[in-house]
């Protein structure tokens, strides 16, 4: 009878913890469902541009994987303002992603400015091959002390001079510019040592300046160019080349240390796909858009002798290269 009742009480109270077991095991489950999570994006380029597409395919990505969870809802065309603003709202958590020029992260982690210094890349390719390496996932790694996670790099082609004064065929018709840069003092010195003067403007106040003359022109690549119009009001694009600046996608460090680590597997596995999609993109928007251009009439300059250029801003490599000379030489390294 003892051994009986024993019995009945060592199952039942197994069955008691067990019930338990599964009714915590249940709550836990309620209190902490898969979170969803809408990730709020900006850019500064509207839809059908390369970088927003890319981003809306990432979006499609998550949403199928997590029937629809995990979402990404796309700021674009500027509506949060230009790039700077747009890095600190995602180093404090109010944004969870952005997608910016590397031109503008130099100021947050100051390795990536050997990827801003004028003439630095001698080709797309070697571009490329830098950043799909050892050097491009490292530099990514450290924008965690920026508060920011790098999920990948994107193309934007080579940067180029245009105004709305004269056509610049030779180093000597930089004399007297005034052309807006991004906002890094590289860019300002850069002009200035081809005898221009840079100016250093948010992008959302550049086609105004341009307008009201607070600058002749600006660089950039052909699609930016194009899609924001810049041509009908600087009508004189020549292509010097000077900048090879990738681009880059980052999450917001406050907001990912908050994500399941499935999530941020997701979001990782998605990004990888989005470098390959946007570089093709990329790649046909660029002659889309020089085909546009030629098609508004504008007289796209080609054969530019980019020495003296290349020789003009030789102290700008020296000055801001001097702090990653080692990271600059293993760049150089790169075939
Ligand atoms: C474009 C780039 C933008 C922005 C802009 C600028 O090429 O895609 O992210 O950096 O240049 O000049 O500010």
């Amino acid at each position: 009878m003892k051994r009986t009742e024993e019995g009945r009480g060592g199952f039942g109270g197994r069955a008691w913890l067990a019930g338990l077991m599964l009714a915590l095991f249940l709550l836990a489950g309620l209190a902490r469902p898969a979170a969803a999570l809408e990730i709020k994006s900006s850019d500064v380029h509207p839809m059908g541009y390369p970088t927003t597409e890319a981003i809306k395919y990432m979006g499609d990505l998550l949403s199928d994987w997590t029937s629809g969870r995990l979402q990404i809802k796309i700021f674009h065309s500027m509506q949060l303002g230009g790039e700077k603003e747009a890095l600190e709202q995602v180093q404090v958590g109010a944004l969870e992603m952005t997608r910016v020029s590397v031109g503008v992260v130099g100021p947050i982690v100051e390795d990536f400015n050997a990827f801003n210094l004028p003439y630095v890349f001698r080709s797309i390719d070697q571009m490329h091959k830098v950043v799909d390496g050892e050097i491009g996932t490292d530099l990514l790694n450290r924008l965690e002390k920026g508060g920011l996670i790098g999920l990948g790099y994107m193309d934007a082609g080579s940067r180029s001079f245009y105004n709305k004064t004269h056509p610049i065929r030779s180093i000597d018709d930089m004399k007297g510019l005034k052309i807006r840069v991004m906002q890094n003092p590289i860019f300002v010195d850069m002009v200035n040592g081809m005898g221009g003067n840079g100016l250093s403007v948010s992008f959302s106040e550049l086609y105004t300046a341009m307008q009201t003359g607070v600058v002749d022109g600006a660089e950039n690549n052909p699609p930016t160019y194009e899609v924001q119009k810049h041509f009908e009001i600087a009508k004189y694009y020549s292509l010097t080349e000077h900048l090879i600046v990738p681009e880059i996608f980052v999450f917001s460090k406050k907001v990912w240390d908050k994500l399941s680590p499935l999530d941020q597997q997701l979001i990782r596995k998605a990004s990888a796909l989005v470098v390959g999609r946007e570089r093709e993109l990329w790649a046909a928007k660029e002659q889309a858009s020089l085909d546009a251009l030629k098609k508004q009439g504008i007289q796209v300059i080609t054969n530019i002798d980019k020495g003296p250029f290349i020789k003009a801003t030789a102290p700008v490599r020296e000055k801001f290269g001097a702090k990653f000379s080692a990271l600059l030489k293993r760049i150089e390294a790169v075939k």
